[in-house]
């Protein structure tokens, strides 16, 4: 399956930290095809703490969706994440944006994400790697979902 990856760090060494999560995927079975510039982003939600590096992944992946969270998630603590504050600082946060087309909503897990098409510091690098994907909730694309955001954190693309 195909599979699109948001990945965050605002804590320590943040390179490292996304670097480190394509490598912990990869030895997960999740195979990282591309990978979007690294954006220095504003922090949204919570904002009194660090900007973030963000990045998004597209993946190929024979896991199913749960075993994908689970992956995400060791891969996490791997990298010295601790859960203390909901939407706190992190050193690696990695959240399935899309699995293919697939629509799943439960307990746990949400795909797709439920805050992607709001949030300009997803939208930016993914509009960057795939920009005629077709989100399966509002039938449009990557492009015109980023056209129409009106999420005013600042999203500044490094390299
Ligand atoms: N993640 C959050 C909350 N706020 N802000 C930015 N800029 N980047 C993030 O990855 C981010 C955030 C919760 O996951
Ligand atoms: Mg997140
Ligand atoms: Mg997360």
């Amino acid at each position: 399956m195909l599979v699109y990856l948001a990945v965050g760090s605002n804590i320590g060494d943040r390179q490292h930290y996304i670097r480190s999560a394509i490598q912990g995927l990869s030895a997960r079975g999740v195979r990282t095809i591309r990978c979007a510039s690294i954006y220095l982003t504003e922090p949204r939600d919570f904002l009194d703490q660090p900007w973030f590096l963000n990045t998004v992944l597209e993946a190929s992946t024979s896991l199913d969706p749960d075993q994908l969270l689970r992956a995400c998630l060791e891969v996490e603590e791997e990298n010295l994440r601790k859960r203390d504050l909901s939407k706190g600082p992190r050193t690696l946060d990695i959240d399935i944006i899309f699995f293919g087309r697939e629509i799943i909503r439960k307990h746990g897990l949400e795909i797709p994400h439920p805050r992607f098409s709001k949030r300009r510091f997803v939208l930016e690098p993914l509009a960057e790697i795939a920009p005629e994907f077709v989100d399966p909730v509002s039938g449009k694309t990557i492009r015109q979902l980023l056209e129409e955001v009106s999420d005013p954190a600042l999203v500044e693309r490094l390299r």
